[in-house]
This record gives C-alpha cells, sequence and structure tokens, in this order.
C-alpha cells in the first residue's frame, strides 16, 4: 500500500493521505477495502466534485454491459464497447435493451443483434444556414446502443410526401410498454421517450439518456427551470401543439396547397396529430426551439451546451416531436447512417469502472461511485437503473 494524493477533476482539490492505493496485483482484503471505503467517504464531504466523473460525458454516458447481460432472444444488450480517440467516441452496441422488450401487437418484424458501430463528436459543431432534416433510420442513439429514429414512419398520405405520418399516432399500436418496437429490418427502436430506460422525475434534472447524430446530448424530459441552471426543475416544453383545423389545405407555415396535395379532412380516420404536418410551432411559452433543444447548463455541462430534451405531457404521453428534429441542430455526422463505422487504430477503450480516470480499478473509483448513488448513469455496474451497493460490490471486486 502506498499513499497517492487524489485530485477531484472538478474542484481542483487535492485530498492529500486521504486515499490508500492498493500498488499491489493482489487483491485487497476486507478490512483494507473498508478503509478506503470510509477514507473516501470522509473525502466526499470533504471535497465534493459539482458532478462526479473524471471524463467528457460523451464518454461515460454509455451502459456498458458489464455482466454479460442478454435482452431479447438472449442477444447480448447495451453498449458492448465505447473505444475514444481525441476527435471521437466510438460505440458498439446490438440495439438489444437488456430490459424485457415486446410484445409487438400486429407487426410482422422480430429483433436481432444490429452489430452497430457509431461514431460521436467529442465537440459537435452547430450547424450554420439551413438545418438538414432527420431523415428515415437511426438518428441518434440511447445510451444503451438502441436506435433512435425521428417522429415519421417513413409514408405520407398517398405517397405525395407532403402529409407525413406521425409514427406515433399511426404505428404506436405496434409499442411495447417501453415504447418501442423492431423495424422491417428488424431493428429494435423507440419514435418517443424509451420508457424503460430511466426512471423519470420531476425532482431532478434528467440525465443524459442518448446522443443524436449531429453529437449533442438528449436528456429526459426534466431540465432546469432557467438555462443557467437556476430555478428548479420542470419539464421542458415543446414548441409544437395541433393546429386548429378541419381540413388539411395549408402546411404549418401558411403555405396554401393545390387541392390535389390537400390531405383527408379531419376525421376519426384521420384525426388531428396523424400526420406530422398537423403540429405547428410556437416558441411562446416553448422551453426548446424547433428542433426540440435549448442552450443550457445541465449537470454534466456546467458551462453550457446545446441539447436535445425527450418532450412529454405526461409519463407515458410523449409530445412532438418526441426526441429529436424534424432537423439536427448541429452538423450530421453522415457516417453513421448504416451504423457501420470503422474504429480507427490508437483508440482507448473506456473502462467504466475507472471513474476517475487514473488508468486503474482503485479505491479514487469508489468516491466518484459514491457521489453516484441514487443516480441513473456512471456506476451503474450492474444495469439496474441506478447507482447502488451492489455496484459498490462489483467495484470491490474488481479492485
Ligand atoms: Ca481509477
Ligand atoms: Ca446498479
Amino acid at each position: 500500500m502506498t499513499q497517492s494524493i487524489y485530485r477531484s477533476t472538478k474542484t481542483g482539490c487535492a485530498v492529500r493521505g486521504l486515499f490508500m492505493r492498493n500498488t499491489e496485483t493482489t487483491r485487497t482484503n476486507g478490512a483494507q477495502m473498508f478503509a478506503a471505503v470510509v477514507a473516501t467517504m470522509i473525502a466526499t464531504f470533504m471535497c465534493a466534485p459539482t458532478h462526479a466523473q473524471a471524463y467528457d460525458p460523451v464518454i461515460s454516458a454509455w451502459r456498458v454491459n458489464l455482466t454479460g447481460a442478454v435482452g431479447f432472444n438472449n442477444i447480448t444488450a447495451d453498449v458492448q464497447q465505447v473505444r475514444y480517440s481525441s476527435t471521437y467516441v466510438y460505440v458498439n452496441s446490438s440495439s438489444v435493451p437488456s430490459y424485457p422488450i415486446g410484445p409487438w401487437m400486429g407487426s410482422p418484424n422480430t429483433v436481432v443483434n444490429q452489430n452497430f458501430s457509431f461514431r460521436i463528436l467529442r465537440t459537435p459543431v452547430v450547424k450554420t444556414g439551413t438545418k438538414t432534416p432527420t431523415g428515415l433510420g437511426n438518428i441518434g442513439i440511447w445510451v444503451n446502443g438502441v436506435g433512435i429514429y425521428n417522429y415519421s414512419d417513413g409514408r405520407s398520405y398517398n405517397n405525395k410526401n407532403i402529409w407525413h405520418n406521425d409514427a406515433i399516432r399511426v404505428e404506436g399500436p405496434s409499442f411495447d410498454s417501453c415504447g418501442g418496437h423492431p423495424s422491417p429490418n428488424n431493428e429494435y427502436h423507440n419514435h418517443q421517450n424509451a420508457a424503460c430506460l430511466f426512471s423519470e422525475s420531476n425532482q431532478v434534472h434528467s440525465p443524459i439518456v442518448g446522443y443524436a447524430f449531429d453529437s449533442f446530448p438528449i436528456y429526459g424530459p426534466y431540465g432546469y427551470v432557467n438555462t443557467d441552471g437556476s430555478g428548479g426543475i420542470k419539464k421542458m416544453r415543446s414548441g409544437y401543439s395541433l393546429r386548429t383545423m378541419t381540413t388539411r389545405t395549408t402546411l404549418p407555415n401558411g403555405t396554401v396547397l393545390t387541392s390535389i396535395n390537400y390531405g383527408p379532412a379531419v376525421s376519426t380516420t384521420y384525426p388531428l396529430g396523424y400526420f406530422a404536418e398537423d403540429y405547428a410551432y410556437s416558441a411562446t411559452n416553448a422551453d426548446l426551439d424547433l428542433n426540440n433543444v435549448r442552450y443550457c447548463v445541465t449537470p454534466e455541462y456546467p458551462n453550457g451546451t446545446y441539447a436535445y430534451f425527450v418532450t412529454i405531457t405526461a409519463p407515458g404521453s410523449p409530445a412532438f416531436p418526441y426526441i429529436v428534429g424534424p432537423s439536427y441542430h448541429g452538423v450530421f455526422d453522415t457516417s453513421n447512417a448504416m451504423g457501420k463505422v470503422t474504429v480507427p487504430t490508437g483508440v482507448t477503450t473506456y473502462d467504466p469502472m475507472d471513474m476517475d480516470g487514473s488508468g486503474f480499478v482503485d479505491s479514487g473509483d469508489v468516491g466518484y461511485l459514491l457521489l453516484n448513488i441514487g443516480t441513473y448513469g456512471p456506476g451503474d455496474f450492474d444495469g439496474s437503473g441506478d447507482v447502488d451497493p451492489a455496484d459498490l460490490g462489483i467495484l470491490l471486486l474488481s479492485m
């Protein structure tokens, strides 16, 4: 055992001599573990970082499968590997969650391992000028590696590409209780909040639940009232609401259509909300812009970031445009379209248990884990949904 100096990455405060790091290759015994935990708890109170992470959130947000967990059809679940360079974070996943999924009423599709490889920029770039529309297929990934789709089901009224089906309304009956279903190529994905991914709480800022393919983070439904992080917690309000109309003769921007391009009149077959164009945006009372984004302080980005928020009106009730879009706020990385990004040599593999980034799983990591107790995110090694004593046990056994 040797003494070491532990430096909190966020506050820069040094805790000299409180941490005992085992430099031998043998596993620490129970007494040493206990001493390390107690020392870390003392240090926690003396030197609490503003947020317990040593890595960029884009590296540490992912739910890496450390326990061999399998999901639907015994497919290896969640994220298999996270690697990073100075520019990109590379994520490999199956697009199968570790929580139970299905059944999908009326769907002819099933779920298979997608063997995805995506990359996310560590420093995303805002798109100037005309934004790039989110297209069909994956537009981002949840932190457990499952695909995120936009509001569209890929179809439009009379195939005219004017009145676009809203997937939540039209495909909703095939969604399982987690709000997902398989695509024709048997990829499990969500068009709306992934309800089983994390526990929604209106008492705390939501965690990072995914990244869009412009590399900006996606949060759950609850953020700070004010963009500077003050004012408490509130549900982020989408600026979209249903238009008041009985016929579909104009677009949300006021464009008057020729009769051949009219949509069907509002009816029980085509109720308001059947098409994306049934919604119009107004910034009045909205927290988010046209693409469900705002610039704000978050727990993981104390200096601020552009961030998407999953939008709901109430738990289980998604609010258009649901997650990301209709366009990306940042520059879209087209290399992610097929989910088969080649990972270059020379990248570093992320070890979720080395929470302090010391290069070893050691007592310094215990401090980070304890700071995250009760939260969703880094430190939830067993994928139970929050950081809890079971994760501490896993960490101690890995030291
Ligand atoms: Ca460590
Ligand atoms: Ca856990």
